[in-house]
């Protein structure tokens, strides 16, 4: 499952690439299974906490951020020694208005690296009806672009924060993904999408890979898994890995990833959404 050489150079050239195949439809179909049997025995949806850091909770994310349909892909783009920093659950219901504004991650996660990779799986189709995401090219090669935060109630972000300048809406790219499918792009790459217009759940998880010489430079502590390779640098700590879906052990881990990335991701902000 690699890249092909010119899918490199436009990664590197355009900061994303896609389509990249990952999982059959029975084994994505499976997966949306165990993801909705959760949420159907909780009544009904994710809670905000159990978005994020979400491989410490499923056993089958953990396998996921293994797996080397999906490694061998982001080490040919980051090299072979790879962390995990964290999962991220996208899901948007059939007429919710929830929408992703246009913006950058690496302006808020506190991450000292330009190359980190986010691997976007598709756990069911993100057709441009559905509001697949759509990305800038080469945005990820410039200077920050300046961000406000807006706090609108349907951006799944934070703190809608938006970028206010320096995106052309005539120059985006949809990235449509079938089930099973995933995209790459670098976390400086302007990107957001919009609402699902499509009759079915739009249901994505983003997985944020990066080299371990990354630093955590706005939080005091932060949790990564090493999922391949080794870690000369120990920024991180390694997060445990789960026996089964809430593993106790990997669920206490959670608890306490989970508030240091909140810390990070609303520092600076002057209300907490309360959305991770
Ligand atoms: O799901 C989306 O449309 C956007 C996701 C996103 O912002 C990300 O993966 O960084």
């Amino acid at each position: 499952m690699r890249l092909s050489d010119s899918q490199v150079a436009q990664y590197r050239e355009d900061g994303y690439v896609y389509p990249v195949p990952v999982l059959d439809t029975a084994e994505a179909a499976t997966i949306r299974q165990r993801l909705e049997a959760f949420e159907a025995s909780q009544g009904g949806r994710l809670k905000a906490s159990q978005r994020s850091k979400s491989f410490l909770l499923f056993k089958w994310l953990d396998n996921l951020i293994r797996d080397p349909r999906v490694l061998d892909p982001i080490q040919q783009l980051i090299g072979p020694n790879i962390l995990c920093w964290n999962t991220i659950f996208w899901i948007k219901d059939v007429g919710s208005p929830s929408f992703i504004s246009w913006h950058q991650d690496a302006t808020y996660w506190g991450l000292s690296s330009r190359n980190v990779v986010t691997a976007w799986l598709a756990i069911a189709p993100a057709s441009i009806e559905a509001g697949c995401m759509r990305v800038m090219p080469g945005t990820h090669a410039g200077d920050d672009l300046p961000h406000q935060d807006t706090y609108d109630e349907h951006n799944m972000l934070t703190r809608g924060q938006t970028i206010v300048e320096g995106v052309d809406e005539t120059q985006a790219v949809h990235m449509p993904l079938a089930a099973g499918e995933m995209s790459l792009h670098n976390y400086r790459l302007a990107h957001g999408s919009g609402p699902n217009l499509s009759g079915d759940r739009r249901i994505g998880v983003s997985m944020h890979f990066m080299p371990p010489e990354t630093r955590q430079v706005v939080g005091t502590w932060d949790s990564a898994a090493l999922v391949r390779g080794v870690d000369p640098y120990g920024h991180f700590e390694h997060t445990p890995v789960p026996s089964r879906d809430l593993d106790p052990v990997a669920l206490a881990f959670h608890e306490r990833a989970s508030l240091a990335a909140r810390e990070v991701l609303y520092a600076g902000a002057s209300q907490r959404t309360g959305r991770l």
